[in-house]
């Protein structure tokens, strides 16, 4: 089955709540991918506001004319293409583009062989764990404190919240308030998007270690290894990270150096469905569960099949399906019971145009 072309679509969608720091919007550049036996398959890039339109550009002029007329394989399409973009820089624009085409290759061999996504990998788990998410730094206590009651009124007993404020006591207050909403038995994680330097991150997990944080994430800068070290020294708080690592080499020296407690590959950040699965496998021989980062209606899919998962993030009112991004119900759940998915062939997302 050899590929017969190669087709990119940008489309945006609103988020409902703009996100802390001011993204309105989500892009996804659609990609569809066909043969010669009239056989397709489906994959995306998706950003948050920056690069949609050269991730477009990427797919259109370095992937396709590699792509056409070559064995329609996941992984050999996906090694050639990561040497031939490694010139552009081997993350970014690049691991997005790659990823739109690696993800609808799979959809490809899935449907061309009549199995979901989920059969086609290996099931390992028919349900898997969620917690509630918010990007919530800048809501005001009581917005936050609203939007914890939702998550544990829809039977959520895990909760990640943003951290990183100008004034440490501004989350101290924030975290201890969360805890007490949650309870001493339910998890708390805290998410400080790479908002600390060392010696801030070192007074804050002091200040906020009695909350009995369950992962701190992205405590610092995601390429600083070396402070994440030191950091690790100071600290007995596990760390969660990976949903800004772009290789699969980034996440084995993040592994190596003891600082991924939690691995969060984001499959599109880091090129698709081949690399994510090397990396849980990389994971897997540390003894790291993964928790895949955003898209829940794939993380959930590819959380059933890596060999130790964490948890699948369900983030408020910005999957697919809220978002208005699906043409029709794709079978995958994300709720308070659990991450489980029943799609057709392949990974089940037919994505909309966008709300106009
Ligand atoms: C996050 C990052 C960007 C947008 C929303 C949420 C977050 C996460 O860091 O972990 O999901
Ligand atoms: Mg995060």
């Amino acid at each position: 089955m050899r590929i017969a072309a190669v087709g990119a679509e940008l489309r945006r969608y609103p988020l409902h709540d703009t996100w802390d720091g001011g993204v309105s919007y989500h892009d996804l550049v659609v990609v569809t991918v066909t043969t010669d036996t009239g056989d397709a398959g489906v994959g995306f890039g998706w950003t948050p506001r920056v690069g949609g339109a050269a991730v477009r550009a990427a797919v259109e002029h370095d992937c396709a004319p590699l792509l056409e007329g070559r064995e329609a394989a996941p992984a050999p399409r996906w090694e050639e293409l990561y040497a031939h973009l490694h010139e552009a820089g081997p993350g970014g624009v690049s691991a997005m583009a790659l990823a739109a085409v690696d993800i609808a290759l799979w959809d490809l061999r899935g449907r061309s062989l009549g199995l979901s996504l989920v059969e086609l990998i290996g099931r390992r788990r028919d349900r898997v764990a969620c917690y509630g998410s918010g990007v919530n730094l800048d809501r005001s206590l009581e917005e936050l404190v609203e939007q914890v009651r939702r998550f544990t009124a829809e039977g959520h007993t895990a909760v990640k919240m943003k951290v990183g404020s100008a004034e440490l006591d501004r989350d101290v207050e924030r975290v201890a308030r969360v805890r007490e909403l949650l309870g001493p038995r339910g998890r708390l994680m805290i998410d400080a998007n790479q908002r600390w330097d060392l010696p801030g991150a070192m007074r804050a997990l002091r200040a906020l270690d009695r909350f009995d944080p369950h992962w701190i994430e992205e405590p610092l800068p995601a390429d600083d290894l070396e402070a994440h070290a030191r950091l690790r020294a100071a600290t007995g708080v596990p760390f969660a990270i990976g949903e800004n690592l772009r290789t699969v080499r980034a996440f084995r020296d993040a592994l190596v150096g003891g600082v991924c407690d939690v691995a969060q590959p984001n499959v599109v950040r880091v090129g698709g469905i081949t690399p994510f699965l090397r990396i849980a496998d990389l994971a897997a021989a540390f003894s790291v569960p993964v928790a895949p980062h955003l898209l829940p209606e794939l993380s959930a899919q590819l959380a059933q099949c890596v060999p130790a998962t964490a948890m699948v993030e369900d983030i408020e009112r910005a999957s697919f399906a809220d978002l208005g991004a699906l043409a029709r119900p794709c079978g995958v759940t994300v709720g308070a019971q659990g991450a489980t998915s029943d799609t057709p062939p392949g990974h089940g997302l037919v994505f909309a145009r966008p709300p106009q």
